[in-house]
């Protein structure tokens, strides 16, 4: 049985997991009452951060290589196309994109909306961190004026990972998608494992009924 430690980036994980209809269980880490307080999930990562995975005797952090290590190791799924297809090298940009050039720079904007005190909010890196999140973004709105999904005409992992970045910063960043975006999430959010996924992350539905798009 696979344990996914955390929501927030492992709701990627729940939603493969899903799509690909394994069996799993997510043991919650609460990280606003302190991951120092969790001495459990601190043994599985001690950096605290989420999400992790336990599989057997693997231990793993980091969505993205979570993600690419269920699917090698229980695919292969159509989520992730071999290497030697033609959508191949547009999948694995925008798996990697969703995390390195979105959500990791919308990240720092979100804690600067939400947590950072007076004016620190503001700050130069909190404006750099949303011109990067929106120089990437320009690459995601010019694949969906091409094709329907990131890698082409069919779902792909990669769309978990870019949905994912885009949500945080439509509900959390104050980011205002366009009509392409919109369009786009309304397809990915509207798949069957997506929805199974957000039955199953408490934490995940609780914030994205307080925070309406924008
Ligand atoms: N690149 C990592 C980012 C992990 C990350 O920053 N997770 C956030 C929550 S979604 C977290 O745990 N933040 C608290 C911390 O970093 O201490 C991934 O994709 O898993």
């Amino acid at each position: 049985m696979i344990t996914v430690y955390g929501e927030g980036r492992g709701f990627r994980v729940v939603w493969l997991l899903e799509e690909m209809g394994l069996a799993y269980r997510l043991r919650p880490v609460d990280l606003l009452a302190g991951a120092e307080n969790d001495p459990e999930f601190l043994a599985i990562n001690p950096a605290g951060f989420i999400p992790a995975i336990q599989d057997g005797d693997v231990t793993m952090v980091e969505s993205i290589a979570i993600m690419e290590y269920l699917m090698a190791r229980y695919g292969p799924t159509p989520l992730a196309p071999a290497p030697h297809d033609p959508s191949f090298p547009a999948y694995q940009q925008f798996l990697h994109l969703g995390e390195a050039g979105l959500a990791a720079s919308i990240y720092f904007v979100v804690g600067a909306r939400n947590f950072a005190p007076g004016t620190e909010g503001q700050n130069w890196s909190a404006r750099q961190a949303l011109e990067v999140f929106e120089s990437r973004l320009t690459l995601v709105t010019r694949r969906l004026a091409r094709s329907p999904y990131l890698a082409g005409e069919t779902f792909t992992a990669a769309d978990i990972s870019v949905t994912y970045a885009l949500q945080l910063a439509q509900r959390s960043g104050g980011v205002s998608l366009g009509e392409a975006e919109q369009a786009y999430m309304a397809r990915t959010r509207g798949r069957d494992g997506y929805k199974r996924a957000l039955q199953t992350c408490q934490a995940t539905r609780t914030w994205l009924a307080a925070a309406p798009a924008q």
